[in-house]
């Protein structure tokens, strides 16, 4: 998947409920949401700085699908959002300034620049909507230009039937979606280069941090709930057979008396991160004792407690496996050069609100 960060440091941050297709293009500010379908060849760029260097973000709403060859782009400095439940058909162009509401469904070909379409628009195939707003309901003709606000009081009103044609679109992407998600679980789980383990469910909302970085990095990953306390006969087996399975790095996040990654780290040679939990009362310092006092012998590479710690462990497994992965290694040192440009950004952004405000 071509995930990539624009030059002002912005690095797309795709939900992990979305799916974006290997052959599609993500630039930039992008913020795609939650159970959106990006199709083959389908290009979202937010790349483009304004005059003060900025760039504004592309935000993709829930449910949204970016049909095969799609473009949705922005002039520099300006932003562009796509409301939940739209449809943005094959071959179709939004470029912004745009702001589209709810439920719209924009047909083949059709290019949308400089406009606002209120919700349940519908803008059949091969139209021009440029520098208008169009009102909730609307419909634009195939073919039409809608170009000024008498060619808007044209407008009729969208029929019933186009709009259960516009859900129904939504829902077949939706559902392709999920099978795409499905297969791409099963494709980890039997292809699982990383490992997550974390001793509780409890542990679940900071572990996926993890997770959520690498998918960033497209890395196939497992992720289980293995106690070496509650349940250590499983965390036996886990660890003796995560070699045979593939796994080529574990990351383990335990809160309290954290045993976990000292546990499967004396089980195996596969390398073992842990993640220290602040799952109690001493906000993880007992943790992070616990998981990073190992004996000489037996290391576990131990990162920050918590959420940054866990997004740490996914970052040094990558940089692990990207020893031997050009492309991982190459994708890791853009999202570093972003993380530089970010901070430049940030330190314009501060200079000027001092200077301005
Ligand atoms: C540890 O105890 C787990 O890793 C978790 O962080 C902590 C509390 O577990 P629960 O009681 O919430 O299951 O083993």
């Amino acid at each position: 998947m071509g995930l990539e960060a624009n030059a002002a440091g912005h690095y797309p941050e795709i939900a992990p409920t979305a799916y974006v297709h290997p052959t599609a293009t993500v630039i930039g500010r992008v913020c795609v949401g939650d159970r959106v379908f990006d199709a083959p060849h389908a290009v979202i760029r937010a790349d483009e700085a304004g005059p003060d260097g900025t760039v504004q973000p592309i935000v993709i709403g829930d449910c949204v699908n970016v049909q095969d060859c799609a473009v949705i782009h922005a002039l520099g400095g300006t932003g562009l959002t796509i409301g939940p439940r739209t449809s943005i058909a094959h071959a179709a162009v939004i470029h912004g300034p745009c702001e589209i509401g709810a439920g719209c469904f924009v047909g083949f070909n059709s290019v949308v620049f400089r406009a606002t379409l209120g919700s349940e628009v519908v803008v059949l195939h091969q139209a021009l909507v440029e520098g208008v707003a169009i009102p909730s309901g609307c419909m634009v003709t195939s073919g039409a230009r809608v170009a000024c606000d008498e060619d808007v009081r044209q407008l009729k009103r969208t029929t019933p039937e186009l709009r259960e044609f516009a859900a129904r679109v939504v829902q077949t992407n939706v559902r392709l979606v999920e099978s795409a998600l499905k297969e791409r679980q099963v494709e980890a789980v039997n292809d699982a280069r990383v490992s997550i383990v974390m001793g509780s469910k409890s542990d679940l909302d900071v572990m996926s941090e993890a997770a959520r970085t690498l998918s960033q990095f497209a890395v196939p990953y497992e992720i289980r709930v293995v106690s070496a306390h509650r349940t250590p006969q499983k965390a036996h087996q886990f660890a003796a057979t995560a070699k045979a399975r593939g796994v080529k790095v574990i990351i383990a996040g335990a809160g309290k008396a954290a045993h976990l990654a000292g546990v499967l780290a004396s089980l195996t040679t596969v390398p073992v991160i842990g993640v220290p939990l602040p799952a109690s009362d001493l906000g993880g310092l007992d943790s992070l004792l616990s998981t990073v006092q190992m004996p000489g012998g037996v290391p576990v590479a131990t990162t920050a407690i918590g959420k940054a710690g866990a997004k740490n462990a996914a970052l040094l497994a990558i940089a692990i496996l990207a020893l031997g992965d050009d492309r991982l290694d190459s994708q890791l040192a853009a999202f570093r050069k972003s993380l530089r440009a970010e901070v430049e950004n940030t330190d314009r952004e501060v200079r000027q609100s001092v200077t301005t405000g």
